[in-house]
């Protein structure tokens, strides 16, 4: 079995920055030792690890790639998609399988399972989207828990005809996931509301991109929120996860319910946490197109950036996910010339955030330990991917990531690796750098180098979340 023992670093987790020395033995993590510790001899690699952080490799645990949406598709394949996220130190992706209205829940996950065959970089796991909660989903749901390692299902309050479900719906799968040990994962925007605002907007004119913004105001996101929590409330403080929070009043009302000790969390995106309403939705022309996902970016005169890093360090934020839905600007942004509404909705950042994120440590921010367990170790727990992701620790995958605090990135489409024609972080500067990605032992980026292959990475069952109360 191959060994390497990665010498020098100072390993990061959730306790903190520490120094050491990290052994691989085959696909596990073997041993941790005190600096200069470990063995000297025998059949082994070293990595000089000197100057690096140590960090468990990203778990992105939000991601569409190939997803078929507003009429197309998303531009990153399993194949690119999982291939990019390396590059960026993400080691385990999870995506969503789709179920439509009227289609069976077990046929949605199947295609899933077809499309990833053989395709991804890295590990990877899915999540279930319910578009149609009835009886038959409601016995997936179990089925999905018990046997195939599918512990989270993802509803929609927005897109109506398309994803939505209504509160009698969400209702009943809640109660399902109350008594399985399921997450219920919740788009807390209110549809039916936003559709007028949209309907409005488009007949008074007002078509351009900034106006997908405009007509998804902070209220119906918060009031999505505030439902969802009650509704989880009442199917007896079922376990809520809100993905993509954007906004300060929609985290006013997680922060309310965890005070209360409910199981309630909520996940932000990088997006989220940079790019603003008028920066770059509001760009000249048709460019804001490329900003343009739900929830949407929020306005620079409003706290929604502060608040949402203050709540990544109090813990009110759990997670930091990307929510990668890439669409390339020509022939897919550009379907929407004329109508906001018609342009597909999603960034793409499954490369970035790893880097992104410790942006937010050199300013201060978060602290070393807090990008970690916002990055991997807390959407692993999350996720019932603990202890196999997530740290570094004995028995773990060894899906480790050196990162070079004294290196630079710069984010541009013409370096990225995603299959998208332009990037939403042209030109920003993070003053760290990936250097090397191990997925299960095994060395798949060294620097700019890619030396993985698809197919290397493998599906991943998982338990049900660490969090529950
Ligand atoms: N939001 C997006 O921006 N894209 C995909 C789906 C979603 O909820
Ligand atoms: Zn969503
Ligand atoms: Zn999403």
């Amino acid at each position: 079995m191959s060994a390497t023992l990665i010498k020098g670093g100072t390993v990061v987790g959730p306790q903190g920055a520490i120094p050491g020395d990290v052994l691989i033995v085959g696909e596990k993590i073997s041993a941790i030792f005190m600096p200069g510790d470990g063995p000297t001899e025998g059949d082994f690699d070293v990595i000089d690890a000197t100057g690096k952080y140590v960090i468990p490799g990203g778990v992105d645990a939000h991601t569409h790639m190939e997803m078929p949406f507003g009429g197309t598709k998303a531009s990153d394949t399993f194949d690119t998609g999982t291939r990019a996220a390396a590059f960026g130190g993400t080691t385990t992706i999870i995506d969503f399988a789709i179920q439509r209205y009227g289609e069976v829940v077990q046929d949605g996950l199947a295609a899933w399972h077809a499309k990833t065959q053989g395709e991804c970089h890295i590990d990877y796991a899915f999540h279930q989207i319910l578009g149609g909660v009835d009886d038959d989903a409601l016995k997936a749901m179990d089925q999905l828990v018990n046997e195939e390692g599918i512990t989270s299902f993802k509803l929609f309050m927005a897109y109506p005809g398309v994803f939505y479900s209504d509160d009698g719906q969400i209702l009943r799968a809640m109660q399902k996931a109350r008594d399985n040990g399921a997450l219920i994962m919740m788009h807390a925007e209110n549809g039916p509301a936003i559709d007028v605002l949209v309907k409005q907007a488009i007949e008074r004119g007002e078509t351009d991109p900034i106006h997908h913004g405009i007509t998804r105001p902070e209220a119906l996101e918060a009031e999505a929120t505030s439902r969802a929590i009650w509704l989880a409330s009442v199917a007896a403080d079922c376990p809520l996860y809100i993905v993509h929070l954007s906004a300060s009043k929609a985290l006013e009302q997680v922060a309310a319910a965890r005070d209360l000790g409910r199981n309630v969390f909520a996940e932000t995106c990088p997006q989220y946490l940079y790019l603003t309403l008028e920066d770059q939705l509001g760009a000249p022309g048709f460019e804001g197109a490329k900003w343009v996902c739900s929830t949407p970016l929020r306005s620079k005169h409003e706290s929604h950036r502060a608040d949402l890093w203050r709540g990544l360090r109090s813990n009110d934020l759990s997670v930091v996910s990307t929510d990668h839905c890439p669409f390339c600007f020509k022939d897919q942004k550009e379907m929407g010339i004329g109508d906001f509404s018609k342009i597909p909705n999603g960034i793409g950042s499954v490369e970035h955030r790893v880097d992104l994120l410790y942006q937010g440590v050199v300013d201060g921010q978060l602290s070393l330990a807090r990008w970690v367990e916002t990055i991997a170790t807390t959407p692993a727990r999350m996720f019932g991917l603990y202890p196999r992701k997530g740290v570094i620790a004995p028995g773990s995958d060894a899906d480790i990531v050196l990162y070079d605090p004294s290196a630079r990135t710069r984010i541009s489409v013409e370096t990225h690796h995603m299959n998208m024609d332009y990037s939403a972080w042209e030109g920003y500067e993070i003053a760290g750098k990936v250097d090397t990605v191990f997925s299960r032992g095994t060395v798949i980026v060294s620097g700019d180098t890619y030396h993985g292959r698809k197919g290397h990475g493998q599906f991943l069952r998982r338990g049900l979340s660490d969090y529950l109360v």
